[in-house]
């Protein structure tokens, strides 16, 4: 199963601490006691493999190294070494303590999330021409810990959504080398599944039911994943015996779960197309048409369909480059 939400404690190095020394010559006896070496800091870094949240199932607490004492002879201590967590690409961490957020984007993207707190002086810091050999030290900075929530938004183009059985999954495997489980029954598909067509990325989300956004069916717990897509293909099998009612459906799990998610483009197929004949499919466009929607009839086993989908995809793609540029 597709781990996309851990919650874990994160926390910097703690700093190293100062110490007193002094020198041990006959003539001088001035102070050497060195600082303490800062700690740590902890960092994520994205990487491809989505999967990557499965490591902090069990392990839930992380911490950089400290920072070592400082030591005689003006020697500081060493630094703690960082900490580095490897999460898939499209992870928000979320500092709950803090509410702040951090996103990783990018492969091999490095972001900062926790610093090791600083090290003491040793007493060599605290000589002045008043006092030539002092006592004084401090010790290392405590670093906090902070919870963390990290939740996996898949970074796709175009979100592929619908009730179970619609054809999403098939869709998504014609159009991409994706190899997404197809089946004639409901929820064949447990997880988001992402696919490739040029440089579009698309993603199969579970299917949806009335009251998803209360639990029911899979829930609504993948639709964080179509978050950051820029557009959503919402199919409504032709088998459907309602479809004005499929897309209505959708459409209110969709606001239940975030209202934003109504602004994105989205474009309407009836999917299955070739069970239908020319008149019957014409009905149910007429049906849709009464709210609005324009829907174009989609089959995978009808070129000339597929055909219009590929051309709406390369208009994507261009608005992607588009963007990229500017
Ligand atoms: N006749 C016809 N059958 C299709 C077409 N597309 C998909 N199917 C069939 O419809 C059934 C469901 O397809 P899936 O792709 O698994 O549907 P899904 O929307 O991913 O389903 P869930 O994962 O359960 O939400 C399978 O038996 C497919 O073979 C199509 O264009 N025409
Ligand atoms: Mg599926």
């Amino acid at each position: 199963m597709l781990i996309d939400e851990v919650r874990l404690k994160i926390k910097g190095g703690d700093g190293g601490n100062g110490v007193v020394s002094y020198k041990n010559a006959m003539m001088e006896r001035g102070p050497t006691g060195g600082d303490g070496g800062k700690g740590g800091d902890v960092y994520l870094e994205g990487i491809s493999d989505l999967s990557a949240l499965r490591q902090f199932r069990h392990e839930k607490s992380f911490a950089a190294e400290s920072g070592q004492d400082g030591s005689n002879r003006n020697k500081h201590g060493a630094a703690g070494r960082e900490l580095v967590l490897k999460v898939p690409v499209g992870t928000v961490a979320r500092n709950l303590d803090l509410k702040a957020d951090y996103e990783v984007t990018k492969v091999g993207q490095k972001v900062l999330v926790a610093h090791g707190a600083a090290g003491g002086y040793g007493n060599a810091h605290f000589k002045s021409a008043t006092n030539i050999t002092p006592r004084q030290f401090s010790p290392g900075h405590k670093a906090r810990e902070f919870n963390f929530l990290f939740e996996l938004k898949l970074i796709a183009d175009v979100g592929l959504i619908g009730l179970p059985n619609v054809g999403k999954s098939s869709l998504l495997n014609e159009l991409t080398a994706a190899r997404s489980k197809v089946a004639n029954y409901k929820f064949t598909t447990l997880e988001p599944n992402l696919g490739v067509y040029y440089e579009i990325i698309l993603a199969d989300i579970p299917g949806l039911i009335e009251g998803a956004s209360n639990g029911k069916g899979l829930g609504d717990k993948f639709l964080r994943h179509i978050s950051r897509c820029s557009a959503l293909f919402h199919l409504i099998s032709c088998e459907s015996e309602n479809p004005v009612a499929d897309y209505q459906t959708i459409r209110e799990e969709l606001r239940k779960f975030d209202p934003g998610l109504l602004e994105k483009i989205e474009y309407v197929f009836l999917s299955k197309s070739d069970l239908l004949s020319d008149k019957d499919l014409k009905k149910v466009r007429c049906g849709l048409e009464k709210i609005k929607i324009k829907a174009e009839p989609l089959s995978i086993v009808d070129d000339k369909t597929l055909a219009r989908v590929k051309k709406i995809l390369s208009r994507i793609a261009e608005g992607k480059r588009e963007t990229a540029q500017s």
